[in-house]
């Protein structure tokens, strides 16, 4: 590992923790034994996910969140999943001043992850950066994303508390919705409530919930707020320990976390196994090709399916020397 200091990661040093990232969105070598030297510190924090449409003022309302809990000494960690950000490097003058408020706080530690290569690397990167951070033991990591397709799902799963940001603009509701955001928000803010159309939103999110709603089980707060004047933001404070409360005396958050593993450990053996697989099925398919066009339709699907897996197995088998 050579250059990073891992006690001093551990202790939450800001450039130790940075550079770890860094390896980690590179996918350098060193990546694999940072991660096995880390994971037992991991599992303390509080992992909140806050997501929802562009321009929903996730970051404003991440910002004023962030120097609640200061104002409390938690320290917080974020990483922002979102090309969009304020806290990317193409940010707005706007933004920037917002992200100077935390420059000099120890406490904060604020991280944006680009779209660099495919958003499926994205979500393990992310998924890493955030060990990184409780292993850096910040009490509070928030995972900003734009709430769209099944890798930014997938980010959203890693975390304790979900927050679904929407503000009174009309199709919305539906949207998230459909992408299955709604199902999984432990917590639904109305923000930009200073514009028009707040009891029709709420009106439709409670309909919603209505039908999505299971007895026994947490019952998901819909809270008003105008982050841009910081208001409301306490209630969403509260409202978010009450659901880390609720996690850990129903023994959730360790089913949860148990869950996302077996998510994650199935999803990386599956790459292993495609990686690996890969170069047979194109060798197959290549001859299958050579072979159909000499005389006709070739195998069925099944059947080369089938001829492959046996031939895979056989590898398998002579490679442990059966
Ligand atoms: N009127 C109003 N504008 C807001 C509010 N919160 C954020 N905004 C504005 O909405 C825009 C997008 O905010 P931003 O936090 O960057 O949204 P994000 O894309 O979801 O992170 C910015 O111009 C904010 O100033 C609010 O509560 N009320
Ligand atoms: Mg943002």
């Amino acid at each position: 590992m050579g250059k990073i200091n891992i006690d001093a990661l551990l202790k939450g040093h800001h450039r130790p923790l940075a550079k770890a990232i860094s390896i980690v969105e590179d996918r350098k070598q060193e990546h694999r034994a940072l991660m096995e030297e880390i994971y037992p510190h991991t599992g303390h924090s509080h992992i909140i996910g806050v997501t929802g449409s562009p321009g929903a003022g996730k970051s404003s309302l991440v910002n004023g969140l962030v120097q609640h809990w200061r104002r409390n000494k938690k320290t917080v960690a974020v990483v922002a999943v979102d090309p969009t950000s304020p806290f990317s490097g193409g940010a707005l003058l706007g933004d920037r001043i917002r992200m100077k408020d935390h420059e000099d706080d120890d406490g904060v530690f604020i991280r944006s992850m680009g779209t660099r290569g495919s958003l499926g690397g994205l979500s393990e990167a992310c998924q890493d950066t955030v060990r990184l951070m409780e292993a850096a033991k910040f009490d509070k990591i928030v995972i900003e994303t734009v709430g769209v397709g099944q890798s930014e799902l997938d980010i959203m799963k890693t975390a304790d508390s979900i927050a679904l940001v929407l503000y009174p603009s009309g199709g919305d509701v539906i949207q998230a919705f459909k992408a299955g955001i709604m199902e999984i928000a432990d917590l639904f803010i109305i923000n930009k409530a200073d514009l028009p159309g707040v009891p029709q939103l709420k009106g439709e999110l409670e309909d919603l919930l209505h039908i999505t709603h299971v007895p026994g089980k947490w019952e998901p707060p819909i809270i008003s707020t105008v982050s841009t004047e910081k208001e409301g933001l306490k209630e969403v404070i509260d409202a978010l320990a009450q659901h880390h409360q609720y996690l850990i005396s129903s023994k959730t958050k360790s089913e949860r976390r148990l869950s996302q593993k077996e998510t994650e450990v199935e999803r990386r053996l599956m790459e292993r196994i495609k990686d690996e697989l890969a170069p047979l099925i194109q060798k197959e398919l290549l001859q299958e090709h050579g072979d159909a066009k000499s005389n006709g339709q070739g195998l069925d699907p099944y059947q080369l399916r089938d001829r492959i897996y046996k031939q895979w197995r056989k590898q398998v088998r002579e490679e442990k020397g059966e």
